[in-house]
C-alpha cells in the first residue's frame, strides 16, 4: 500500500465554513490519487449538513459541534479518509484540551453513507503508538471489525490501513479505536456514523441531529486528561464540548425533530428533555417499530449505546435537554469541596484563602453563590480551567455546565436555518414570576407530639406557633 505524499497532500482548514459542495472540488482534484485528501476541521462549532452530490440521495445529519467527512466515488466505491493524531479542541470558551482524535478534531467527524453502499476507509495513524478503528454496531466481514490482535494486526504509527465493506443496516453508529482502547478513548477518539436508509422516504424527519456522549478528567489548570480514571471524571461533555460550549439545537416550530446519540463514556447518561415528549425510534440494533414505542420524557442511554428519539417540536421556547444526572451537568470546578450549608463561615473563607489560594468554599445557603463570592473574594480560577456552573441567560445565571443544552423551538425559520435565534420571547404573562409576600398562615393536619388526637397547628407568617 502506497504511504500518501506528506508535501503534496491538499490539506482543507475549515473555519466556521458550510462544507456543502467540498466533496465534488475534492474529487476534481486528486480524482486518480491512490488515497483520498485529508480533509481537516479545526473549529468547534456546528457546520452546516453535508448535501450529497454523488451517490445516493439521503437527508444529512447535523453532528452538534461538528462535522461531516466529505468522500469521493471511485469506481462506485465511497472512499473516505480518517487520519488519527493528536488534536486541540476547545471544551468551551475558556478552555482547551489537548486530545487525540480524526481529521483535526475530537471527536472525529460523522460519515454519512446509504444502505448498500460499498465504503472504503483509510485510516493513517499519526499518534506516536498503534491503534485499529472499530466500526461499532456494524455488519461486516469480521476482518473489517478492527479489533486489533483479535481481526486485524494494529495498525503502526505511520501506517495506513484500508477497510472496506458494504453498509448493510440503515441506522445509528460509533467508531472508535480497539487497540490501547482504555487510553485512547480517555484522550478522545471516537466518531459517529449513519447509514441513511436507501428509501429517502423511509421515516423522514425535518431535523436530524447526532452527538455523542464522553468525558473525560482534566486536573483543573493542565490540558491533558487523565487517561486511568475509571469513574472520578470531571468533565462531562457532548462531542467533546461543555455547556456553555455545546450549541443550541434548533427547530423550526412543528418540525419532526430526530436526535441521536451515542454513548462512550464509563457510565450511563439519563437523557432529559424539557416541554415535549419523544419516543425512541432506534437502538444499537436498528429502528423500532411504531407498535413498539412509547412515550418517554428521559431515556437512558447505556455505555455502549446508541439512541434515536423523535419528537414533533410544536411548543415554542428554548427548552433545556441534558444529562439527569445532576454531576454531569457541572465542570472541574468544585466537585470535591465539604458541604458547608448552614455553617457560619464568616472570616474563615478569607483566612483560608489567605493559605491555599484555590480554595473554593461551598456557601452557607448553597452552590449558587459561589460564582459570586469568588468574584468578591478576588479568588481567580485556575487558568484554562471553566467555572463548576456557568451560562447567562435573558434572567440570569443558568447554573449549569457539562451535558446540558437547549432546544430552541421558533416559528418561521428557514429550511435550513441553524443559526441561534437567541432568547426566546415570552407571550405577555407566561413567564413565573415574584408575587406579593403576604403569606397565608401554614395549615398543619398533624397530630402534636405533646396532645392526644389530631389538632391543626397555625403557623403564623411570623415564625410563631399558635393554636
Ligand atoms: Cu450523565
Amino acid at each position: 500500500m502506497n504511504l500518501p505524499n506528506l508535501n503534496r497532500r491538499g490539506f482543507f482548514k475549515l473555519a466556521g465554513l458550510g462544507l456543502a459542495g467540498l466533496a465534488a472540488s475534492s474529487v476534481s482534484k486528486v480524482a486518480m490519487a491512490a488515497i483520498p485528501e485529508i480533509v481537516s476541521a479545526e473549529a468547534a462549532n456546528t457546520q452546516a449538513p453535508l448535501h450529497p452530490n454523488t451517490g445516493r440521495p439521503y437527508n444529512p445529519v447535523v453532528t452538534l459541534n461538528g462535522w461531516s467527512l466529505p468522500w469521493r466515488m471511485n469506481k462506485g466505491v465511497k472512499e473516505f479518509h480518517l487520519v488519527a493524531e493528536s488534536v486541540v479542541r476547545e471544551i468551551a470558551p475558556g478552555m482547551k484540551a489537548n486530545l487525540w482524535g480524526y481529521n483535526g478534531q475530537s471527536p472525529g467527524p460523522t460519515i454519512e453513507v446509504v444502505e448498500g453502499d460499498r465504503v472504503r476507509i483509510y485510516v493513517t495513524n499519526r499518534l506516536p503508538e498503534k491503534t485499529s478503528v472499530h466500526w461499532h454496531g456494524q455488519r461486516l466481514p469480521n476482518g473489517m471489525d478492527g479489533v486489533s490482535g483479535l481481526s486485524q494486526p494494529p495498525i503502526e504509527p505511520g501506517k495506513t490501513f484500508m477497510y472496506e465493506f458494504e453498509a448493510k443496516r440503515p441506522g445509528t453508529f460509533m467508531y472508535h479505536p480497539h487497540a490501547d482502547e482504555m487510553l485512547q478513548m480517555a484522550m478522545g477518539m471516537m466518531g459517529s456514523w449513519v447509514t441513511h436508509p436507501k428509501n429517502p422516504k423511509f421515516m423522514p424527519v425535518d431535523r436530524d441531529f447526532i452527538f455523542l456522549l464522553n468525558a473525560y478528567d482534566i486536573d483543573p489548570g493542565s490540558y491533558t486528561p487523565k487517561v486511568n480514571t475509571m469513574l472520578d471524571f470531571n468533565l462531562w461533555t457532548w462531542n467533546s464540548r461543555a455547556f456553555p460550549g455545546i450549541d443550541p439545537i434548533v427547530v423550526r416550530k412543528n418540525d419532526r425533530v430526530r436526535i441521536r446519540v451515542g454513548n462512550l463514556t464509563m457510565t450511563n447518561h439519563p437523557i432529559h428533555l424539557h416541554g415535549h415528549e419523544f419516543e425512541v425510534t432506534g437502538t444499537d440494533g436498528g429502528w423500532v417499530p411504531a407498535s413498539a414505542r412509547w412515550p418517554e420524557v428521559t431515556t437512558d442511554v447505556a455505555v455502549g449505546q446508541m439512541r434515536a428519539v423523535e419528537f414533533i417540536a410544536n411548543e415554542p421556547g428554548d427548552w433545556a435537554l441534558h444529562c439527569h444526572k445532576s454531576h454531569h451537568t457541572m465542570n472541574a470546578m468544585g466537585h470535591n469541596v465539604p458541604t458547608l450549608i448552614g455553617v457560619k463561615q464568616n472570616d474563615l473563607i478569607k483566612k483560608i484563602g489567605d493559605l491555599v489560594p484555590d480554595y473554593m468554599p461551598m456557601g452557607e445557603t448553597g452552590m449558587s453563590e459561589m460564582t459570586d463570592m469568588a468574584e468578591m473574594m478576588e479568588m481567580p480560577l485556575p487558568v484554562n480551567t471553566l467555572p463548576m456552573m456557568a451560562g447567562k441567560d435573558q434572567f440570569g445565571a443558568i447554573e449549569m455546565g457539562g451535558m446540558f443544552t437547549t432546544v430552541k423551538v421558533r416559528e418561521g425559520l428557514a429550511r435550513n436555518d441553524y443559526k441561534d435565534p437567541g432568547f426566546y420571547k415570552h407571550p405577555k404573562g407566561t413567564v413565573a414570576h415574584e408575587v406579593e409576600n403576604d403569606l397565608p398562615p401554614v395549615s398543619r393536619a398533624m397530630p402534636s407530639t405533646k396532645e392526644e388526637g389530631v389538632e391543626m397547628t397555625v403557623r403564623k407568617p411570623n415564625g410563631h406557633v399558635g393554636h
